[in-house]
């Protein structure tokens, strides 16, 4: 008797569930939500969060080597905001019933997958370029639709990110601009970054659509509001107009008006080497897990300090609640 009431509940849930979605009314944390739906949601934000952290990593080794004082600012306030961006989505996760200790394990062994984007090496100054007006360049084209997406807590972080994402990609466009007007050799460097970065960009947007596992489920349950390969001939239709304000090159001979479809036609993707990549065999996938364990490593004390502080402070042994005393005193 119990069982049939509860199957009657769960059905009427999964009813309001399925009409706040078709009226785009926002899921809310306290809202009740199929397994599958919170199951997928903490796969995505955990691993945009990851990527967020990790990404300041081929970003941080040229913040010592930035070729003047304000381009070296400009790049410390950037990876500063991927810290902030993943710190707004580890809490956006959080409200789906995991804690972020659990998404740093799942990280750090390897289990939780992050954009393989940032398993490639930054090898000059114009990757600095590249890495803005590309990789971030994809970030928006994907996120700006994620602001919309039907969780409330990672529509409402995705606002503010994707306007600091905004910034990072016209700093970067900025960067390519200077070297490209600079001499020959600048130049050059400028092209080399953009042949290097090209490719990778276009992967960031996951395997194509008929490959990709969580599409369909994802877009009726409107988390994604565009398919990968959508979101991607969006980024390349962009870019293939943007390069040539930069007047460099694109390293794709396929790349083509194509005036029936209205959008650029662009060459085959290495769906091989993504695979390879996401699977861990990426040029740097083995440098970028070490650097982060060293860094949770190093951060033990400073989790153990912190901890002992909030437990004297409930305690009444810190200070500040003397403090606070005299004040209302
Ligand atoms: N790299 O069915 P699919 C940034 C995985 S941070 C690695 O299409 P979905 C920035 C996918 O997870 C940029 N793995 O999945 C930061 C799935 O895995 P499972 C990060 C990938 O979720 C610092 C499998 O492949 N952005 O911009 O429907 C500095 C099948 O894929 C990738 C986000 O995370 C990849 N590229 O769509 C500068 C955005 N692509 O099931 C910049 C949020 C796919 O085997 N995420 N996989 O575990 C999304 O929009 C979607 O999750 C994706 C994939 C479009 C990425």
């Amino acid at each position: 008797m119990r069982k049939l009431s509860d199957n009657m509940d769960t059905e009427a849930l999964q009813k309001s569930f399925d009409e706040k979605i078709e009226k785009d009314i926002k899921i809310e944390p306290k809202d009740w939500m199929p397994v599958e739906y919170r199951k997928t949601l903490i796969r995505q934000i955990s691993q945009h969060a990851h990527s967020e952290i990790v990404g300041m990593l081929p970003e941080g080794n040229w913040i010592t080597r930035a070729p003047t004082l304000r381009r070296k600012c400009i790049l410390i306030a950037k990876v500063q905001d991927e810290a902030g961006h993943g710190l707004y989505l580890y809490c956006a996760a959080e409200t789906l019933n995991i804690t972020r200790e659990e998404m740093t394990e799942q990280l750090l062994s390897g289990k939780a997958k992050y954009s393989s984007i940032f398993n490639y090496p930054t090898l000059s100054w114009a990757d600095m370029g590249a890495i803005g007006w590309l990789v971030d360049g994809a970030a928006i084209i994907n996120q700006i639709p994620l602001c919309r997406t039907s969780y409330a807590p990672y529509a409402r972080g995705m606002v503010r990110i994707c306007k600091e994402e905004s910034f990072h990609q016209r700093q970067g466009f900025d960067i390519l601009l200077t070297l490209s007007r600079g001499s020959a050799e600048q130049k050059a460097m400028a092209q080399d970054a953009i042949n290097r970065w090209w490719w990778p960009s276009l992967m960031m947007f996951g395997p194509p659509d008929n490959e990709s596992p969580h599409t369909i489920q994802n877009m009726k349950w409107k988390i994604k509001r565009f398919t990968n390969d959508e979101l991607r001939q969006k980024f390349v239709d962009m870019c293939a107009q943007q390069v040539e304000v930069l007047g460099l090159q694109i390293p794709d001979p396929d790349l083509k008006w194509n005036e029936e479809r209205g959008h650029y036609d662009f060459g085959p993707i290495n769906w091989d080497e993504f695979w390879n990549v996401v699977k861990g065999n990426g040029p740097c996938n083995k440098e970028r897990m070490a650097a982060r364990i060293k860094a949770h490593e190093d951060g033990e004390w400073v989790r153990a300090a912190a901890l002992e502080y909030a437990r004297k402070e409930a305690a009444g042994l810190t200070g500040k609640q003397s403090e606070k005393a005299t004040i209302k005193k």
